[in-house]
C-alpha cells in the first residue's frame, strides 16, 4: 500500500562519487536515477529518507585506526555532503549514522535522526512496512541496510538502477545482490516500478 511506502537512499555523498576520497565507480551516476524515483515516490505521497555516513576524524573503520577505508565522510566536511545534484526534498528524513569512534556501522538500521530517534522506531511511527532501498554501495551499506531492514521484518525492494558497489573484490556487488535476494529482497527499475 502506498502509504506504508518510504524511498530510503543510502550514504549519496561526495566521498563515495568520482572525485571523492572512497570513490565508488559510477558512483555518481545513481544520482538523475534517485532524482526520478524521488519525483515518482513524491508524486504517490510516499516519504523519502536519506541516510549519511558521518564520521568522526580518529574512528576503528578508517585504515590508520585498524579499519580497512581511507579516511571518509568526516563530520562537516564537503566529502561527507551529500551530491549537491541529488534533489533534498525539505521534509525529507535524514539518518546519521557511523558517529562512533568504535564501531563501522554500515547499516541505516545503526543511524537516528534529527530528534534521535532510530530509523526503525521513525518507520514504526509512520506505519512503514516498505522499503525501496537506494544509494551506495551496493556491497556495504545497501547491502548491510537490506539485510537488518528484512530481519527487522520490512518488506525491502531494491532499485537495481539507483545503486553502486565499491567492488574492493570483483563480483562484490552481484554477491552482495544474490545474498540479499535469497534474504527475501526484491528488486526493481524506473521502468518496471509499480506501487501496490
Ligand atoms: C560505506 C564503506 C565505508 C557505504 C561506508 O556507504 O557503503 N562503505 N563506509
Ligand atoms: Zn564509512
Amino acid at each position: 500500500m502506498r502509504n506504508r511506502s518510504a524511498l530510503v537512499i543510502v550514504d549519496l555523498q561526495n566521498d563515495f562519487c568520482p572525485g571523492g576520497s572512497l570513490p565508488v565507480p559510477e558512483g555518481d551516476r545513481t544520482v538523475p536515477v534517485v532524482n526520478r524515483y524521488m519525483d515518482f515516490f513524491r508524486a504517490a505521497g510516499v516519504p523519502a529518507f536519506f541516510t549519511r555516513d558521518w564520521h568522526p576524524a580518529k574512528t576503528v573503520h578508517f585504515k590508520g585506526f585498524g579499519g580497512t577505508w581511507p579516511p571518509h565522510c568526516v563530520q562537516w566536511t564537503d566529502g561527507a555532503r551529500f551530491h549537491p545534484e541529488l534533489r533534498i526534498p525539505d521534509d525529507a528524513v535524514i539518518i546519521t549514522k557511523g558517529e562512533s569512534p568504535k564501531e563501522d556501522s554500515y547499516s541505516g538500521f545503526d543511524g537516528h535522526d534529527a530528534e534521535g530517534q532510530t530509523l526503525e522506531a521513525v518507520l514504526n511511527e509512520k506505519g512503514i512496512t516498505h522499503i525501496y532501498l537506494g544509494g551506495l554501495a551496493t556491497d556495504y551499506c545497501v547491502r548491510v541496510t537490506a539485510l537488518d531492514g528484512i530481519r527487522k521484518g520490512f518488506k525491502v525492494t531494491v532499485l537495481l538502477d539507483a545503486i553502486k558497489g565499491v567492488e574492493l573484490k570483483p563480483g562484490d556487488s552481484d554477491r552482495a545482490l544474490e545474498e540479499m535476494m535469497a534474504k527475501g529482497a526484491d528488486t526493481t527499475t524506473i521502468d518496471e516500478i509499480e506501487l501496490v
